[in-house]
């Protein structure tokens, strides 16, 4: 268990997907740790197959080739790669933001080289700070004044993309109050590691001070 927390001490810190601190992040990470479950076991699988090929090949003589190519070669990824696939697909589906949700606050977040400005829909923008209320659902809606940038607070969801022109809703949920890293995850240019920025999850008695507006079905 002391090598486990070892091998895992450098996936941790504010950066890190697999601390998730929101729903959505959590969901992410228990995809990574099911497919690296799940990439394991099969690799230990073909591993002990590869041993027994070489330290006692006796034992695997009197296996049909059938059972080799379309058992372990056709069926065993197909039903494998669609169980990850289909468990995958579906948890990503559950991730995307619902324009018809209620209860929900809406902010912007607008990037540029090289920075990220956030504030309420109609408001003014604030540089690096995005605040929002803790343990409320929030539709931040992400756009980009020159070239793609991404949006990401890995410990409460995954990236989206900031694109010129368009607008990507992505939904954030901090359950507790607190501040979250974030950083832009698409090279936009030389400056791009000199983006960074912070969500401040705030109690609701904050979010009024933050000048947030609420969305109204
Ligand atoms: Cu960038």
């Amino acid at each position: 268990m002391a090598g486990a927390g070892l091998l895992l001490a450098g996936c941790g810190g504010p950066l890190s997907t697999l601390d998730p601190a929101g729903p959505s992040a959590a969901s992410i990470a228990r995809i990574w740790w099911v497919m690296l479950a799940g990439a394991a076991v099969i690799l230990a699988f073909v591993l002990v197959l590869l041993a027994v090929v070489f330290l006692s090949p006796d034992r695997l003589r009197g296996v049909p080739g059938r059972v080799w190519i379309v058992g372990l070669g056709l069926a065993f990824p197909l039903v494998t790669l669609t169980a990850l696939v289909t468990y995958a697909l579906l948890t990503g589906e559950r991730l995307i933001a619902d324009p018809a949700e209620r209860d929900v606050v809406t902010v912007r977040a607008v990037a540029r080289q090289w920075e990220w400005r956030f504030g309420p829909p109609d408001g003014p923008l604030t540089a690096g700070r995005l605040v929002i209320p803790a343990g409320r659902p929030v539709h931040v809606a992400v756009t980009s004044e020159d070239v793609i940038h991404s949006f990401w607070v890995p410990r409460l969801a995954g990236k989206m993309d900031a694109i010129p022109g368009h607008v990507n809703v992505i939904r954030i949920v901090a359950p507790a109050p607190g501040v979250y890293h974030g950083a832009c995850a698409e090279f936009c240019g030389l400056g791009h590691a000199a983006m960074p920025f912070v969500v401040e999850a705030v109690d609701p008695a904050g979010l009024n001070a933050a000048g947030l507006t609420e969305a109204r079905p």
